[in-house]
């Protein structure tokens, strides 16, 4: 009910092997220096806990430069962070996931489904992450997480325990993409994947498109995850990401976007990641991830 507070968890993950180059493991730490629990604080929150996620630093294994970068490591972080996910859900608890990089959501969505049964999701990203292991042109595992979600990879949720079903392509929608590989394109068109790119949100304005978005992720879905990739910012409001794309999600846009979505009241867990504080100045990526938190977390202007 709307007395009762509502309670948030954070789950830091530091894991940055699924990424283009290092630095995304620094993520949680610098969403937290940056004023994380404070603003949850502010927002009437109650943060039942803080949880870190081990992730190995360096490879225990020589890397697979042929075909998914760290498998290894990224199958072993995606089962821990199945495991806390699926745990603070079990208790009531909205989960709120710090990468690292996108990887990190084969494991969130891993512990969602088990307890969603239809799990929409909203992927915000400049990119489609949904290269396999066999048509990635890079190798780096946080270009495939919907792959892994949606069944196409060799690795993928079936391999996490105590995962549920693998997502509902007509439940996934994409907004703010820019940079999509052939292979990726094709498989939106023979899923049928919906897809807002910045061309539709040009066209059509971020409250059209976040409506439509909840619209189809919503439909006959138990639950609406949002993946938020910080690179889907513009690079000017977020230089500190691993792989930036020019001509992103303004600051207003973005906020805009996370406030409409609070306002359904339809969002039940999110993750925001590559936040990739080597390649920023000042935290200002750090910070902005912040605020875009609180404004999905309820946190209003007036
Ligand atoms: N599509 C490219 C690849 O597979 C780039 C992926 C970029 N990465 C992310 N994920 N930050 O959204 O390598
Ligand atoms: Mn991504
Ligand atoms: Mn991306
Ligand atoms: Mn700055």
């Amino acid at each position: 009910g709307s007395k009762e507070q509502r309670q948030v968890a954070v789950i830091k993950v530091p894991f940055g092997l699924g990424g283009a180059r290092g630095g995304a493991e620094l993520g949680p730490d610098e969403l937290i220096t940056a004023g994380l629990k404070r603003e949850i604080a502010r927002l009437g929150l109650v943060l039942t806990e803080e949880v870190r996620v081990e992730c190995p630093l360096v490879a225990d294994a020589p890397i697979d430069r042929n075909r998914a970068k760290y498998l290894h490591e990224v199958r072993q972080v995606s089962e821990r962070v199945c495991a806390e996910v699926s745990r603070v859900v079990a208790g009531g608890v909205f989960p709120l996931v710090l990468g690292g990089d996108h990887s990190v959501a084969i494991g969130t969505m891993a512990g969602l489904t088990s307890h969603y049964s239809n799990l929409g999701v909203i992927w915000f990203d400049a990119h489609a992450d949904l290269n396999t292991e066999e048509r990635s042109l890079s190798g780096n595992m946080h270009g495939m997480s919907l792959a892994a979600a949606l069944g196409h990879s060799a690795f993928n949720l079936s391999h996490i325990p105590g995962v549920g079903p693998f997502i509902n392509p007509s439940n996934l929608v994409y907004v703010g993409l820019r940079d999509i590989d052939e292979y990726e394109k094709e498989q939106i068109r023979a899923h049928g994947i919906k897809s807002f790119t910045m061309h539709d949100i040009d066209r059509m304005g971020i409250q059209w498109v976040v409506e439509q978005a909840v619209a189809v992720a919503g439909k006959g879905s138990d639950g609406i995850h949002l993946s938020f990739d910080m690179d889907c910012l513009d690079p000017r409001e977020a230089p500190g990401v691993g792989t930036p794309v020019p001509g992103g999600l303004n600051y207003r846009e973005a906020h805009f976007a996370l406030e409409l979505l609070a306002s359904t009241n339809r969002i039940t867990s999110m993750e925001l990641v590559e936040v990739n504080p080597l390649f920023d100045h000042d935290r200002h990526t750090a910070r902005l991830g912040v605020e875009l938190i609180a404004s999905l977390l309820g946190k209003r202007i007036l």
